[in-house]
């Protein structure tokens, strides 16, 4: 076997049973599933500890934590570092202790048929679980959901209510994703004894703690394990092939069945594997492309046990392809253009703590703005997120944590395999959302770097391995002569922040810039091309006028040498730009950031600086290009009087309406 064999093998062999704890289905509840959220106000003690390990030696798990020491109120799910007055739970490092009691149904533990699963949404980095003091799980990786039966351990226990203990250590290394490195400060002349900083290669702050919620749930003990759908279509015939994983019994029956959206069946098969025919299909197309934009059917599976008992899980079904040519990325072949936006899981106070009322209007302000698509910069957001993208059509780029790889050291076996794990876990969780149409496996590595080549072609190949159907990528500001990867991705990614990190101040060199930029990458790989982030810092309320940095009027004239050049290049080889970013968010302290990173368009309050209605501007104008917006499309619409539905109505379309009468649809719904 050649070394590259070996190495291969060898990580493939690591990542046998990766995935024991980590989810594939959504917790839902059906006839045969119940779920409780129990996410909340819990306990919660920081291990201030010189080694930050006194809760393991002292075994803080096995009795209610309040009796170790101090505790306070933390509210889950939220990130703890804003949440009080104190610098040190700000900026902690370490372990932290999360606990909760609560009281699980009688009847979940007296029926022996029931499984009962704790499943969290998402803590920030390492994770260890236990329940009752008996220790269930460990988890690696901030952003991905991870899961444990605790039926067993519910039923020996004879303490109810049941104790739910996390311990939770933030801290990054060379190993981990993104990398992070300790960087212990021994001068005591200079620090105190035992000081130590975080050092990381991303700029966002390093949020910790429980991201996401926490529940309970029940399957029966033969329970729907897994589900996978994959689509297309062939004229008015939509196809969904389906593979059901079914664990806790080798004998048993599965039933599938698809709904449109009035509840009529369209379709239904049994087996665990099978290819349902839809005829008359209706597509999921992306917001802005088609009048019946995100359609989604709905797949109902049925697994009935020996014993009769049965599992019911329910899954929205979006029926479309993707396919990606030398000059376009082509949904339900049609050429589809990213009008988009960079975001972050972000907000004041709760951090990178999921929360509803900014998921929607994050969601309408999308829709606002006319962006038909975003990225995930730079870790996988919650799942409830993309579920929001399928129901509203908009476009993701999926990207997994892989931020910041810089180090070398970052680029040896422990982390390709950690990677390759994460993106198993990462496409577990996320093949079935049709609003998901590409991964990202990394974002701007040290890709000129020797192991790159190595590292990039096995993440890419083990990913396309995992999904065929969706293009790879990783986001690259790798000179395009050096960059070791490019040659394994499907499109290629760019970021570059033209007259502020070079040139600061002068946008009259953008547009020769960005042209080489573009010619240059084209040249060597002939790939579509996406520009994946560019932008610049503007604080909210400056103004100057012939434009400085920090300004809105310099955001804005960034933004427009910018779109001058996307609008020669669309027509040739360039398919998508988006924004970095939506909105300010928070980052680290540092020289480079006032209170955080600015280029949002939106502060980090979601109101609009002068970028927000430039781009606003552009992207609707860009949507009527393809010649799809009638009156239907328009966002927001409100509810008239009388009944009937009546549309904001939103300038620079109107005058395109007339054009829209001449359209006509294809056989699938879209226009020609
Ligand atoms: C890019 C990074 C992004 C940063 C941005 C910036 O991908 O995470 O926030 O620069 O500096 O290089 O604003």
């Amino acid at each position: 076997m050649s070394a590259s064999g070996s190495t291969r093998g060898a990580i493939i062999a690591l990542l046998t049973a990766a995935c024991a704890v980590c989810q594939a289905l959504f917790p839902r509840e059906s006839p045969s599933r119940e779920v409780k959220d129990v996410s909340g106000l819990w306990s919660f003690r920081a291990d201030l500890s010189p080694d930050r390990n006194r809760g393991f030696e002292h075994e803080w798990f096995k009795s209610p934590l309040a009796e170790t020491g101090p505790v306070i109120d933390m509210p889950v799910p939220s990130s703890y570092n804003d949440i009080t007055q104190d610098a040190r739970i700000r900026d902690f490092i370490g372990w932290v202790w999360y606990e909760r009691e609560v009281w699980v149904p009688g009847r979940w533990i007296k029926d022996q048929g029931t499984r009962v699963v704790l499943q969290v949404g998402s803590a920030h980095y390492y994770s260890v679980l236990w329940i009752n003091g008996v220790k269930m799980t460990e988890h690696e990786g901030g952003h991905l959901p991870f899961e444990a039966d605790i039926s067993s351990v519910l039923r020996q226990s004879s303490s109810n209510p049941c104790r739910i203990t996390i311990a939770v250590n933030n801290t990054l290394t060379l190993q981990t994703l993104p990398p992070g490195t300790i960087q212990y400060m021994t001068d005591r002349t200079s620090y105190p004894a035992g000081y130590f900083v975080q050092n990381t290669n991303f700029d966002f702050f390093n949020y910790a703690g429980i991201h996401r919620s926490v529940l309970l749930y029940t399957t029966p003990r033969v329970y729907i394990d897994d589900i996978t759908v994959e689509t297309s279509f062939s004229d008015n015939i939509g196809l969904v092939s389906y593979n059901v994983s079914v664990l806790g019994s080798s004998k048993s029956t599965v039933k599938v069945t698809l709904s449109a959206k009035d509840g009529r069946c369209v379709a239904s098969a049994s087996g665990s594997r099978g290819v349902l025919k839809v005829t008359d299909v209706n597509l999921w197309w992306p917001y802005l492309m088609h009048e019946n934009a995100a359609y989604l059917y709905s797949m109902e599976v049925q697994v009935t046990a020996e014993d009769g008992q049965t599992d019911l899980y329910t899954l929205s079904v979006g029926i479309r392809t993707v396919k990606v040519t030398s000059t376009q990325f082509l949904i339900n072949n049609k050429p589809f253009y990213f009008h988009g936006v960079n975001k972050h899981e972000d907000a004041d106070i709760r951090g990178k703590g999921f929360d509803w009322p900014l998921l929607v209007k994050d969601f309408n302000l999308m829709k606002w703005m006319g962006a038909n698509s975003f990225r995930t910069s730079h870790y996988p957001y919650a799942e409830e997120v993309l579920q929001m993208a399928d129901r509203h059509g908009i476009v993701v780029i999926d990207e997994c944590p892989g931020v910041g790889i810089k180090d070398i050291r970052s680029f040896g076996n422990v982390s390709l395999a950690h990677h390759l794990t994460v993106m198993k876990e990462l496409v577990r969780r996320d093949k079935n959302h049709p609003s998901v149409v590409m991964w990202s496996v990394a974002n701007e590595p040290a890709a000129e770097m020797p192991p790159a080549g190595f590292y990039f072609k096995e993440l890419v190949s083990y990913t396309k391995s995992l999904d065929s159907t969706r293009p790879v990528t990783y986001i690259t500001d790798s000179n395009y002569a050096r960059d070791k990867g490019a040659p394994y991705v499907d499109v290629i990614c760019v970021n570059s922040y033209f007259s502020w990190y070079h040139d600061p101040g002068h946008t009259e060199v953008i547009s020769i810039q960005l042209n080489t930029q573009f010619d240059n990458w084209y040249g060597k790989y002939q790939k579509p091309i996406i520009q994946s982030e560019y932008g610049a810092d503007a604080v909210s309320g400056l103004h100057s006028d012939p434009p400085m940095m920090f300004t809105e009027e310099y955001q804005k004239s960034v933004l427009q040498n910018y779109h001058d050049v996307f609008d020669q290049k669309r027509k040739e080889f360039v398919i998508g730009e988006l924004i970095w970013n939506f909105a300010d968010f928070m980052t680290s302290q540092n020289i480079m950031r006032v209170v955080g990173n600015k280029k949002g368009v939106l502060t980090r309050q979601r109101q609009p600086k002068a970028a927000a209605f430039l781009l606003r501007e552009r992207y609707w104008s860009i949507a009527n290009e393809t010649g799809v917006l009638p009156t239907w499309t328009r966002y927001p619409c409100q509810e008239s009087t009388s009944g009937s539905f009546m549309f904001t109505l939103y300038k620079p379309l109107k005058s395109c309406w007339n054009l829209l009468g001449s359209r006509s649809k294809d056989s699938n719904g879209g226009f020609k």
